[in-house]
């Protein structure tokens, strides 16, 4: 191309949009420039062009014939309250198509509390399946041949006993540790970041995950040891750049943690595995994928491997879940069909896509499977698998992978300045860099310069309600502490004590592997509870301490009128009753999605308000507790995890008994338009759904204080 001919078609575009050229670039959260138009200049001098897939640095896939040879597997990611039920489904699912099973558990078991602990009356079975010891394991994979699929587990705290009572379900279903194949999340770094189901401290948490590498290195070899996850982090509202560095930077610091216990690279590098989330921005995500392949390569490279499957990268996806709407969700549908051509075209190796009724509530059997339906279609009717990286040789995308990859390395440079990604998290740098994000991102909505079909654009006059799955919590509990007593009746209470201390022990010496010690502690019928609790007692349990990021939201809307009449509606409101009117956003139960909760606390902060950001996990009596004695008008409850119907009224009635009905309760976040009458029914004066507008929440907040002081 020469630069006249450029010249040339600069000209007529300008004439075409009678502006300058520079009205039409576009510029990503990530902070690249996208422009109209990509040449053959723009990828002048890529490094990576010319290699092939099987081929370092895997740009182009970690396979040589990618999904010609074999396509992705498609693994749905499900849970359904008991073990009866998930086992039910996962049957179903693989006579339908799926390809892997991928275990949802419920928030109790991630955070290692049985389902009898009062802590958690309000999060048993919800949100994925509730596992208390290993006749619950048995049960979700009873008639499903371990030696054969491949599971998938998404736990991180309680991994130690979660992936103990696995092995040992495998044993007891004559499948030898050796066959089975799989994987557990096991990325703990991310939970301190972002997805919060962290249960002990960093340091023993990351010895906890090299244990695990280092007990499948040894014994487990078709197992994928981690999955070193970006997916939370974009979906706590991260920008690529940042979903990109932070993953392979958490992934560069479990590597160094798996050789300071003397393993050998080659022994485990090429079972460790990603997971990243695929939003929106369609071919953003499937360069990402690229680059991803292109800085592991270069990642591993520092660590000498002699295997080049060390440096191989291969990934889950799942489509994004912050991209869902509730607002006419059928629109989620094709939202996630996008999304998952964008997975596919970046090379994904397993892929879960989202059902479109998952911004409101669980899957139901029809919307799971039009979900599995949507990569089936992909796979056998679209010939996308016929031919290997498709995208490579476009001018944009080969651009965006090359931009992408040294944006995401500088930032990884800025973490390895400052001692890596342990350092970093315990410094709350990437926390404080992704919420700055999500904020910036959410007032982008609420302004409208992002658009969202049938949200802040086209919107229905009315909505149709539609059929969600809705879980009756405490039958679940009731039938999980029958199980439980079973259990602990039968078992050899000499022999269960004898592996508990010798656990501890383990833990407490550093001496000896974790796992294989809990391997024999679920054998002898310990339950997810006790052998959390004997590595509490070791390690202690992680409090973080919430923050609110400041002037982040009220930057996006400077001098903008909208904005400006929210404060001013408010300074006046203070000013009339002596004082800013004081929030407090809290989060109940073991829901640790805690974006929403950071939005509203900051940005209620900026407009104005007193805000109280509560501790994650607090019981009902906790939060009403310390919004008393804080003295809050305002107490705004987010909940994600469908806790709502339990917790909700039980912080009402805590409220009441100490004579606080005067404190506004009002509830957002996930939250079926089923049950808000509900809740107002039980006390709650206002519910604000996904997709609500932030400005919009604060008026009626102040609407209902002012109603409030009239009275
Ligand atoms: C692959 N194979 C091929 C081939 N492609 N053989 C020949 N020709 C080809 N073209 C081989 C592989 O080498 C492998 O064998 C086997 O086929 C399977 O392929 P794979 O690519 O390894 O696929 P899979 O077994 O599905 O593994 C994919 C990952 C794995 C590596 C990515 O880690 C995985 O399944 N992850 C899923 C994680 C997950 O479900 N997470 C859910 C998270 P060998 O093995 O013998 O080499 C949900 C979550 O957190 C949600 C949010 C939340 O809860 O907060």
């Amino acid at each position: 191309m020469t630069q006249s001919k450029l010249d040339q078609w600069r000209a007529l575009a300008e004439k075409e949009i009678k502006a300058d050229l520079e009205t039409l670039t576009w510029h990503t959260p990530e902070g690249i420039k996208v422009k109209p138009l990509y040449t053959e200049e723009d990828v002048a001098g890529v490094p990576h062009l010319g290699s092939l897939p099987g081929f370092e640095p895997f740009v182009r896939g970690p396979r040589a014939t990618m999904y010609a040879g074999r396509p992705w597997t498609i693994r749905q990611y499900a849970g359904f309250s008991t073990a009866e039920e998930s086992n039910a489904f996962y049957r179903k699912a693989l006579a339908a198509g799926q390809q892997g099973v991928s275990v949802a558990f419920d928030l109790a078991t991630h955070r290692g509390y049985d389902s009898d602990h009062p802590r958690v009356e309000g999060d048993v079975g919800k949100a994925g399946v509730a596992i208390d010891s290993v006749e619950d394991m048995k049960i979700l994979f009873d008639g499903i041949p371990l030696e054969k699929v491949s599971v998938s587990m998404t736990m991180n705290g309680a991994v130690i006993p979660i992936l103990a009572n696995f092995i040992v379900a495998g044993e007891e279903q004559g499948v030898p540790r050796g066959k089975l194949s799989g994987t557990i999340q096991n990325d703990i770094l991310k939970e301190f970041m972002v997805r919060n189901t962290y249960i002990y401290p960093p340091e023993p948490s990351m010895r906890i995950v090299a244990d695990i590498i280092e007990y499948t290195a040894r014994e487990m070899p078709k197992f994928n040891s981690i999955s070193i996850s970006g997916y939370h982090m974009q979906e706590a509202g991260a920008t690529l750049v940042q979903e990109l560095a932070f993953t392979l930077a958490d992934g560069r610091e479990y590597v160094r943690a798996a050789l300071r216990k003397g393993l050998d690279v080659d022994a485990f590098a090429g079972r460790l595995s990603f997971f990243f989330a695929i939003g929106m921005n369609f071919f953003m995500e499937a360069a990402k994928l690229r680059a991803a392949r292109l800085l592991w390569s270069r990642v591993m490279k520092e660590f000498n491997p002699k295997d080049p499957r060390s440096m191989m990268l291969r990934t889950h996806c799942q489509t994004s879940g912050v991209s869902l709407q509730e607002q006419d969700p059928y629109n989620n549908i094709v939202r996630t069909a996008y999304e998952a051509l964008a997975a596919v075209l970046g090379g994904t190796q397993s892929l879960h896509t989202n059902s479109f009724d998952e911004a409101i509530a669980l899957p139901t059997e029809f919307s799971a499977r039009i979900a599995r339906n949507t990569q089936l279609i992909l796979q056998h009717e679209t010939g996308v698998t016929k031919v290997v990286d498709p995208l490579a040789g476009s001018y944009y995308v080969e651009r965006l992978t090359h931009e992408l990859a040294e944006k995401a390395w500088a930032l990884m440079e800025e973490i390895e300045a400052m001692g890596g990604m342990t350092k970093a998290v315990a410094e709350g740098l990437p926390k404080r860099m992704i919420e700055e994000a999500t904020i910036r991102k959410q007032a982008a909505v609420d302004r409208g310069e992002t658009v969202i079909v049938g949200v802040n654009k086209y919107r229905l006059e009315n909505e149709d309600e539609i059929d969600i799955l809705s879980i009756d919590n405490t039958a679940v509990r009731n039938a999980q502490i029958a199980r439980i007593e079973t259990v602990k009746r039968q078992r050899d209470p000499k022999r269960l004590e004898a592996a508990l201390e010798a656990l501890e022990k383990v833990a407490r010496s550093g001496e000896g592997n974790i796992l294989e010690a809990a391997v024999e502690a679920s054998r002898a019928r310990a339950t997810v509870g006790e052998i959390s609790d004997a590595l509490r007692r070791a390690f202690r349990e992680y409090d973080a301490v919430p923050e609110v990021v400041e002037a982040v939201y009220g930057a996006a809307y400077k001098d903008e009128p909208e904005y400006e009449t929210i404060v001013s509606r408010l300074k006046e409101f203070s000013s009339r009753i002596g004082e800013k009117p004081k929030v407090m956003v809290a989060k109940l139960g073991q829901d640790g999605h805690d974006r929403g909760a950071k939005v509203i606390a900051s940005a209620f902060g900026d407009i104005g308000f007193e805000v109280l950001a509560g501790p994650l996990f607090q019981t009902p009596e906790e939060a009403a507790e310390m919004a008393v004695r804080a003295k809050v008008h305002v107490l705004g409850v987010s909940s994600l995890a469908a806790g709502h119907k339990t917790l909700v009224p039980s912080l009402i009635e805590a409220l009441k008994t100490k004579g606080a009905e005067n404190i506004i309760v009002v509830c957002g976040g996930v939250i079926p338009r089923q049950d808000r009458q509900f809740l107002l029914d039980h006390g709650v004066a206002a519910v604000f759904g996904p997709g609500s507008n932030v400005l919009d929440t604060a008026h009626t907040i102040l609407d209902l204080l002012e109603g409030k002081r009239r009275n």
